[in-house]
């Protein structure tokens, strides 16, 4: 995962992200705002250009993993394709108006973005959709579900859906239950236990577990010392069927999974 910022910041997020490349990533996420508990929203001009020069950086030096954008904003991400990144990495699962009011619950997604489904379906993108209960303002307040695998399951199969008919090609879809994002240590892990039945779904899952808070609860460590944590949750992770991991610790992660596709 990388954060760009600043001018400084540009030398900064290049050098790390060949870095991760060195350590073994397949992939780059690149964002521009956190994403954070109470993190303050970033405005559409900073946020690109914190992220365009970047990814036009990083396609200048021709590297050979593609590129994530990390975002919700439809103009970031028709920005950001433009400038070479393949896959978009939408906290907010690609909801539109029209959908998000036609389901009676509605109050408890994420505010949406018009047009984040038409960015991606007018692109040959892949998409990562991730599920989110309320904003990152507001998740961590009171999350409730009556059924927290079954809920998290049917979101991801509406937006599965809504983007095939959109004409995103099935293939071309990532799911993810969104770890830490309107959960509370329960639900975390219920849903890290249920990751077999989202492969119901039939599209490779995403799990982003790396440093987060659910393994600081059952450690006790600060988010500076969650790597054998954040180890152990990747390879169990990969056991249970998940594709993608979203990691910070990408050579110790990769290390781990070496050991799994051996052992398996
Ligand atoms: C503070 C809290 C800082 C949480 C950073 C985070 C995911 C993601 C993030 C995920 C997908 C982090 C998170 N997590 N995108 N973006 N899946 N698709 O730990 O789990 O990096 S931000």
């Amino acid at each position: 995962m990388i954060l760009a910022a600043n001018r400084r910041g540009l030398d900064f997020a290049v050098a790390h992200a060949l870095d991760l490349i060195e350590q073994g990533a397949a992939v780059l996420d690149i964002g521009g705002e956190s994403t954070r508990p109470n993190a303050t929203p970033v405005p559409l001009a900073e946020e690109l250009q914190r992220v365009i020069p970047v990814i036009e950086a990083l396609v200048a030096r021709d590297i050979p993993v593609p590129i994530s954008i990390d975002t919700y904003k439809p103009e970031v991400m028709r920005a950001a394709i433009a400038a070479g990144a393949s896959i978009v990495n939408d906290i907010r699962g690609l909801q539109e108006k029209g959908a998000l009011e036609a389901v009676a619950n509605s109050h408890a997604r994420g505010l949406q973005e018009k047009g984040a489904l038409e960015a991606v379906a007018n692109s040959h993108a892949g998409v990562c959709i991730m599920h989110m209960q309320g904003t990152p303002q507001t998740m961590q307040l009171e999350p409730h579900y009556d059924d927290v695998v079954a809920e998290v399951k049917q979101f991801l199969r509406e937006q599965r859906d809504a983007c095939l008919t959109a004409g995103i090609a099935q293939d071309r879809i990532m799911l993810d239950p969104g770890f830490g994002f309107g959960k509370t240590r329960a639900h975390n892990i219920a849903l890290a236990k249920a990751l077999p039945q989202l492969l119901d779904l039939h599209c490779p899952l995403l799990v982003g577990l790396s440093r987060k808070s659910v393994l600081g609860q059952m450690t006790g460590n600060d988010v500076d010392a969650r790597l054998h944590a954040s180890v152990a949750a990747a390879v169990i992770s990969a056991m249970q069927g998940a594709h993608l991991l979203r990691v910070h610790d990408v050579k110790a992660t990769v290390e781990a999974l070496k050991v799994v596709a051996a052992l398996q």
